[in-house]
């Protein structure tokens, strides 16, 4: 069979250096579990899997006398006492989930030993064992002692109950809730098995415009049964929970948080899933949000809402993940100000098994945003970070862009709300206000399509996130480095190209989307392709002129102490920064500031041609992303080579619709000729 892309980075193939294989060989003449759980089965599988694959299959059967070597893994209790002391100090640095590789010699024979505090940190260093010979690093002497830095490393599912997916293109869902709870798909145990690889510890089964029935036991029996897929994996599930339920499936007249009834019917339902399902991760909410039912219809707030639900999870250790993606309906206030000025009040006054989970940016997973400002101004709250893996605003998932350096940027970002340094990673690790309860989400790009992603390369986006999840200060050129070789090949005159070009794609897709701070000028509703004439829409703040604000001065929202002062939402440097035309980034020029036509950037272009310029610079990278792609035929399976092609084609027709449309769009109100360098629309 052609390779359809379905074992993601799992490929294992065969190691093409044979002197690099023979010395795996030797370094792993036996492989020796110790314990028994389903983890531990799971951990020698994927062992076992992925040592034939990159080893070849005869490589184990060395005559047993001889061995020397073996790979021994296993939880702390259940190492031999012979060789537990050689780990003293590293189980001290690992947290439960964590892991050492440690080569040691014991009595002349030498061990290499993948241990944890837990069954699952044991399969957690399983993985990155296998990702070291997936890289074709050295395996000699290795000494790693590594923990995931945030808590809750959780996958959100737009998807509904009816297997449509929101905002998805890869297919429609792969939860099978007509066959479940009695038919267990492969594809849950695949998944299952993907996530762990890279420390992905919780999903959220259900979209975060939820329904009701996903409460009902009737589906909380088929929950249970996914659930009772993943937990060897480490993987808690989550459900969305739809505030008005206990009126929808429960008879209640009122959702009220503050009704006796309703405080109590929530318990019960809480009870009742943790009665099936132990470790249930807890609730999702996207309240008083696009129509969304909440607090709010009673008059209450988010903080009522949130702690009535943390109540009826906390005794069996559950959270609930609070969405800080609101707008009201009838604002007349700058929608990227909204969450800021609706949460940050209540900063201090959530329970604790509450996490406020906030986009990484003010508006809407945008190509490009200035990260969110509620990011280091809520000190007492522990906040998680959304990111959005499926590619809503960023060409779907027909566009190959790798969003890694999207969420790196954000990550790496500075709040200075303690001081310079204060970074966006610092904040949702809990290091910068000594907080516990930690998190990352990622809306997921997963559907039924047989390469899980709808088009191969973007697979590289979901193992970013979990890369990520884990270790925050990750760089993407490591992250693109190793997904490269664990995916396609590990020959140089392959991986640095596509590196090259992972790593420019997003800014590509910035250029000939929304260069310089434009944003969500895409088509109405889909989102798909360029729409910045859209002004249909009744609320404002769906129509793209509400934030280009295109006339024939210039471009751009303002946004500074002039405009909507949204500014005045960052730390008082970062305001100043931002604020201040010269000081501004370029890159969030006309998301800060409306800006004459005839400006003169920092290139000495005008404001009109230095955006035309961009424009014509996004198209001609996707034009390069797709010559080098052309000619690295030799180092890929032709399906995955050919898919890729006909995508990169499609990317590039859509790169200069994109360029083409903004372009003559914005002439009408710039009255300005194209510059020399750019293509004259045909
Ligand atoms: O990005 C917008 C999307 C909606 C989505 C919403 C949200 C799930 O257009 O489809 O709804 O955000 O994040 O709640």
């Amino acid at each position: 069979y052609a390779n359809d892309g379905y074992k993601l980075w799992l490929q294992y193939r065969l190691i093409g250096d044979e002197a690099l294989r023979q010395s795996y060989q030797s370094n792993i003449q036996e492989v020796v579990p110790l314990g028994d759980s389903k983890t531990i089965e799971i951990a020698l599988h994927e062992l076992q899997v992925g040592l034939k694959g990159m080893l070849g299959p005869g490589y184990l059967s060395v005559d047993r006398e001889s061995i020397k070597n073996s790979l021994v893994f296993g939880r702390k209790e259940n190492l031999p006492q012979t060789i537990i002391g050689f780990f003293d100090k590293g189980y001290h640095q690992i947290n439960e989930e964590g892991f050492i590789i440690r080569s040691i010699t014991v009595k002349g024979k030498k061990q290499l030993v993948i241990t944890g505090k837990t069954d699952v940190g044991v399969l957690y260093g399983v993985h990155h064992f296998l990702r070291l010979l997936q890289t074709n690093q050295a395996i000699g002497e290795l000494n790693i002692v590594e923990s995931p830095k945030l808590k809750v490393r959780v996958l959100n599912h737009w998807d509904n109950l009816d297997r449509t997916v929101e905002r998805g293109y890869s297919g429609g869902s792969i939860w099978d809730w007509h066959r479940l709870p009695d038919y267990i798909d492969q594809r849950y145990i695949d998944y299952a098995r993907a996530n762990a690889s890279i420390g992905i510890n919780g999903t959220v089964l259900t979209n975060v415009n939820a329904n009701a029935l996903i409460l009902t036991p009737q589906y909380i029996e088929k929950v249970k049964a996914l659930a009772d897929v993943f937990r060897p994996y480490g993987i808690r599930v989550y459900l969305t929970a739809r505030f008005s339920a206990p009126m929808e499936i429960g008879g209640l007249k009122t959702a009220d948080p503050l009704d006796a009834g309703v405080i109590s019917w929530w318990k019960g339902k809480a009870a009742r899933i943790y009665a099936e399902i132990p470790d249930f991760g807890g609730f999702l909410v996207k309240a008083n949000s696009e129509g969304q039912p909440g607090p709010q219809n009673y008059g209450r707030n988010h903080v009522d809402g949130a702690n009535m639900l943390a109540d009826a999870v906390a005794p069996f250790g559950g959270i609930i993940m609070w969405r800080a993606f609101v707008y009201a309906e009838n604002s007349s206030d700058d929608r990227a100000k909204e969450a800021y000025s609706e949460f940050v009040p209540y900063d201090g006054q959530f329970k604790d098994n509450v996490l406020v989970q906030v986009k990484n940016g003010p508006i809407d997973f945008q190509p490009r945003e200035p990260f969110h400002p509620m990011f280091g101004a809520m000190p007492k709250t522990p906040l998680m970070i959304e990111f959005q893996i499926t590619q809503e605003y960023l060409g779907c998932s027909t566009h190959s862009v790798f969003l890694s350096t999207l969420f790196e940027e954000v990550l790496e970002s500075d709040t200075y709300r303690k001081g310079k340094g204060s970074t966006v990673a610092k904040v949702i690790d809990g290091s910068l206000s000594n907080k516990k309860l930690t998190g990352m989400a990622g809306v997921s790009n997963i559907g039924t399509d047989r390469n899980w992603t709808g088009n191969v390369f973007l697979q590289a986006n979901w193992y970013s996130f979990g890369r990520l999840a884990w270790n925050p200060y990750m760089k993407s050129a490591d992250i693109a480095d190793e997904w490269i070789r664990a995916t396609f090949s590990n020959d140089k005159a392959f991986v640095q190209p596509v590196k090259a070009f992972m790593l420019q794609s997003r800014e590509a897709t910035v250029n000939y989307m929304t260069p310089l701070g434009l944003h969500h000028i895409m088509a109405a509703g889909h989102h798909y392709g360029p729409g910045p004439w859209v002004d249909i829409f009744e609320r404002a703040e769906w129509n793209s002129v509400y934030f280009h604000k295109a006339d024939t001065l210039g471009v751009g929202f303002d946004r500074s102490t002039t405009g909507s002062n949204a500014v005045g939402q960052y730390a008082p440097e970062v305001a100043r920064m931002f604020n201040d035309i010269n000081t501004c980034p370029e890159e969030y020029l006309l998301w800060f500031h409306h800006v004459p036509w005839n400006y003169r950037l920092k290139n000495g272009q005008s404001l009109w041609n230095g955006m035309a310029l961009k424009y014509q610079e996004g198209v001609d990278t996707v034009a390069a992303m797709v010559k080098t792609w052309s000619s690295l035929e030799g180092y890929v399976d032709s399906q995955r080579f050919n898919e890729m092609k006909m995508l990169l084609d499609i990317q590039y027709k859509e790169a200069k619709w994109w360029r083409d449309s903004c372009l003559l769009y914005f002439q009408r109100f710039s009255k300005m000729e194209l510059p020399e360098g750019v293509e004259k629309p045909t």
